[in-house]
């Protein structure tokens, strides 16, 4: 019995310690509310029972992920504070999980916690226009990720959807811009284009 212990307690450390799931897209304010993507960005399925988020607190199991499932290698789910049918209605989703009516509210300069099942932090972003001078404001338009910048906490290298843009973002029928569900990795060189606009940005 022992050893059948130790050995699921080792599969669970094994599972974490594999465990890569990041903060890929987030909107704290819109026509149809806030929202923030998760996304498996590891090479192996992540079994989100126990996890946790929280924009309130550095502490897990302020909202519970339990509801995500597995996660396949590259899927994303979304969570939100509209009901999950509606959120679904209103981006025209299809095949992707939401959990949605979380209670925390994202403010203009907020912070995002992931934690998995063992109460690590698994992913953090904390950002606000304010906060960070030149930094975007997710309002009406999500934020991405440039290439590397995932798992970062570095809002500097995050930047607005725009219709039909590499992320493949769209317009809700809210008039929101965005791409939840779905992650899709910027091309290199948007990094270099991200780059070039911070480096004119303190330029001026
Ligand atoms: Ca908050
Ligand atoms: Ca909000
Ligand atoms: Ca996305």
């Amino acid at each position: 019995m022992r050893t059948i212990t130790s050995l699921i307690a080792l599969t669970g450390l094994a599972t974490a310690a594999n465990a890569q799931v990041n903060i890929t897209e987030w909107m704290y304010s819109g026509g149809f509310g806030e929202f923030v993507e998760f996304t498996n960005t590891s090479n192996a399925p992540v079994d989100m029972t126990g996890w946790s988020y929280d924009d309130d607190s550095r502490l897990p199991g302020g909202f519970d992920l339990s509801g995500a499932g597995t996660l396949q290698p590259g899927e994303s789910f979304v969570i939100c504070e509209e009901t999950a049918a509606d959120f679904i209605t209103v981006w025209g989703l299809a095949g992707v999980t939401v959990l949605g009516e979380y209670t925390n509210n994202l403010g203009r300069n907020d912070e995002i916690n992931l934690f998995d099942n063992g109460a690590n932090l698994i992913d953090r972003l904390t950002y606000g226009d304010e906060n960070f001078p030149g930094s975007i404001r997710a309002q009406n338009f999500s934020g991405n990720p440039l290439p590397g910048y995932e798992g970062a906490n570095d809002v500097t290298g995050w930047v607005l959807s725009a219709n039909g843009d590499t992320y493949g973002s769209w317009t809700n029928s809210f008039g929101d811009v965005g791409n939840p569900g779905v992650f899709v990795p910027a091309p290199a060189s948007a990094a270099l284009l991200g780059l070039g606009a911070l480096i004119a940005r303190r330029r001026r």
